[in-house]
């Protein structure tokens, strides 16, 4: 049975064995198996590069991270920059300089850079000339003074005071003996991507390199990929369209497919029909969305079973799914193609679950990965039995070491048993199926995209007419979900809602921004002074 007698549910998948090395020979380990093959492409402008050729830039690029930039092992360098085709070199320069990748939304305000530039101690950051102007405020803000790299995408002179990306790479005479110095081992941290996780505002999420090569084997054992890497008549072709910065986009189609050989199309800006023309035009295979893009699909006249088809293989995660708009979606479709629900989370590196390959049950999404154990407990922790609501905790290889200097969080998060809470609401059935039920966690979902709550409302407070304020997440029809504000304004101020949304609009990325605001004469709040906003949702939304 799936079920142990302590309430533990076990994976059906094949046990895996996880490499000791790191995260940078893992990648590169079958490099010569397919050097000419291209390993990433823009779907806008055609340019990219083969395996072999990214391999010898990120080498360079790595040296002179050391040489030039003086990154240490274990410095952090962050990334904020859309699916460029360089993206995933840079990352894997970053990494066999022994550096530790931040990534950051490359559409997020200088106030939202800052401050992720100063929690994650950053030494060098990476961007390109049209947002460099957000960078440079942010560092001025913080009063950080450290070195930015960009990367040009065309023929423009390097801006003044910044190192050149494609100068660093492409130096063929850089001395390369610096790299013998890194000493990196598969538990040290890699990846420091930004999660306010259950509760709070952003932290940054300590990966190690084994969490990740756990996470791609455990991806293997699922079958998420189809084909052999090493036929020679075919390379599959993955459609990076969610965004290299965040866990999904970054670990499932950047580091993961470029360690099967994979051909990587990336998307610099999301465009519905240019999306559904590259599906056609590359001859994409693979496919991970977002349910908003489910959607695009299901309804957009433009994609057509022609446009469709080469998918074999479509996989959803990051936020609830309808399951009206999969099957809208599939009867498009002339072919036969595997459709299938994953769930992680940032602090799982990030698949915990995964339907298996070949089920119409969309609602679910399947079992625990391998290696990898679940409960569903109640709010004493006491683990429950099948088809009973509770917590969904995990354990397994993937599990995050924890959260940056943030003693308090990681208490939060880890029982005394070292379970890791997920905040997410399930039900399992006798076959250790798990369906997600509810949020039990204050995290707003918009696209698929973290909106912490707790981070809104630093904001509103900042507002000279603000007292107090709560957020919390309303549904919507397209986005999944949109933030709504509640705002307790000082005694005799003159404001409008709409003063209010344009305040917190000049401060946060787009996707983050309150169209909705109420004004109340009070929070509702417990003895401890937390925000209850289960009233709220029950009152409002
Ligand atoms: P974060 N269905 C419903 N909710 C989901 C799902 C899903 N399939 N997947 C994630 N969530 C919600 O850190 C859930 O509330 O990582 C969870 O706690 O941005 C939260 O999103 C975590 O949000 C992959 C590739 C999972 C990607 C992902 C999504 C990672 C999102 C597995 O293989």
């Amino acid at each position: 049975s799936a079920w142990s007698q302590d309430n533990v549910i076990k994976t059906p998948y094949d046990k895996i064995e996880i490499p000791k090395c790191t995260l940078y020979d893992y990648v590169w380990q079958n490099l010569e198996k397919w050097p000419e093959k291209t390993m990433t492409v823009c779907a806008d402008t055609g340019r990219g590069y083969t395996y072999e050729k990214a391999f010898y830039l990120s080498n360079a690029f790595a040296a002179n991270l050391r040489l030039k930039l003086k990154i240490r092992d274990g410095d952090t360098v962050s990334v904020m920059l859309p699916n460029l085709p360089d993206y995933p070199l840079i990352a894997m320069g970053i990494i066999e300089a022994g550096g530790v990748i931040s990534t950051i939304n490359p559409i997020y305000t200088s106030h939202e850079v800052q401050r992720q530039l100063v929690a994650s101690n950053a030494k060098a950051v990476i961007t390109m000339p049209e947002i460099l102007k957000v960078v440079k405020e942010a560092l001025k803000q913080a009063n950080l003074d450290i070195p930015i790299i960009v990367v040009k995408t065309n023929g423009d002179a390097t801006p003044e005071g910044t190192y050149c990306f494609n100068e660093l790479s492409e130096d063929v005479h850089v001395d390369k003996s610096c790299l013998k110095e890194v000493r990196r081992t598969h538990n040290d941290i890699v990846f420091l991507p930004y999660s306010s996780g259950t509760t709070g505002m952003p932290k940054g999420v300590e990966l190690s390199h084994r969490n990740l090569l756990a996470n791609f084997e455990q991806m293997n054992a699922a079958q998420i990929r189809h084909h052999e890497d090493t036929s020679e008549s075919h390379q599959d072709a993955v459609m990076a369209v969610l965004p290299f910065f965040h866990i999904y986009g970054a670990s499932v189609s950047m580091f993961h497919k470029m360690s099967v050989g994979a051909k990587i199309v990336s998307v610099t800006k999301f465009h519905p029909e240019k999306f559904l023309n590259a599906l056609q035009k590359f001859k994409i295979d693979i496919l991970y969305v977002a349910p908003p893009m489910v959607l695009l699909m299901a309804a957009h006249p433009n994609g057509t079973s022609e446009t469709f088809q080469h998918l074999r293989s479509v996989v959803n995660g990051a936020a609830p799914l309808s399951v009206t708009d999969v099957q809208r979606f599939l009867s498009k479709l002339k072919q036969k193609i595997d459709f299938r629900q994953a769930y992680g989370l940032t602090e799982t590196s990030p698949l915990v679950l995964m339907s298996p390959t070949g089920i119409e049950d969309y609602q679910t999404v399947g079992f625990p990965v391998s290696s990898t154990e679940a409960k569903v407990v109640d709010a004493e922790f006491k683990a429950l039995g099948p088809n009973k609501n509770g917590e969904l905790l995990v354990r397994g290889p993937q599990v995050m070491r924890g959260y940056k200097d943030n003693p308090q969080a990681n208490s939060e998060v880890f029982t005394e048993d070292g379970w890791f809470r997920t905040g997410d609401m399930v039900v399992a059935n006798e076959e250790g199926r798990i369906t997600i039920t509810d949020r039990l966690k204050e995290l707003i979902k918009v696209k698929g995209f973290q909106v912490p709550p707790a981070e809104l409302e630093a904001v509103l407070r900042e507002h000279p007419a603000v007292n107090d304020a709560a957020v919390i997440g309303v549904p919507h029809h397209k986005t999944g979900e949109v933030p709504k504000a509640f705002v307790v304004l000082k005694p005799d101020q003159k404001v409008e809602t709409k003063d209010i949304s344009e305040f917190v609009k000049e401060r946060v990325a787009p996707y983050k921004r309150i169209e909705d605001v109420v004004f109340v004469d009070t929070i509702p709040k417990n003895a401890s002074g937390k925000i209850l906003r289960k009233d709220l949702k029950a009152k409002y939304a």
